[in-house]
């Protein structure tokens, strides 16, 4: 974090730390997808994954980026360049997301039922 931020991001980033100040960052699990923000948009932007499938967040920009559900059931909060986010879905339907430092950021993921084993 040693970049000019916007006063947004400032304000955001702000939060984030003051909530994980003494928060090591977490190891990596395995992950069935990996999303890389990248040039201002999701990659991959429409993602099909089961319930219980984790999925890594990966910012490949030089901004801070989130990953907000539409619905706020999920949120990553400010990720610099080169953070990382996890999340497990645990819920079936279809998840919209955005980036709340740039809204126009939008993306989707389906979450379809855990997948017969
Ligand atoms: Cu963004």
């Amino acid at each position: 974090m040693n970049r000019l931020f916007t006063g947004l991001q400032v304000a955001l980033l702000a939060v984030t730390v003051t909530a994980g100040a003494n928060a090591a960052v977490p190891p990596l699990l395995p992950a069935v997808a990996t999303v890389h923000i990248k040039d201002f948009k999701y990659h991959l932007p429409d993602l099909t994954v089961h319930v219980g499938d984790r999925v890594t967040f990966i910012n490949d920009d030089d901004e801070a980026h989130t990953v907000t559900a539409t619905d706020k059931s999920f949120d990553s909060e400010g990720l610099d360049t080169a953070g990382t986010w996890q999340h497990v879905f645990t819920k079936p339907g279809t998840h919209h997301y955005f980036c709340e430092l740039h809204p126009y950021m939008k993306a989707t993921i389906v979450v379809l039922p855990a997948a017969a084993k």
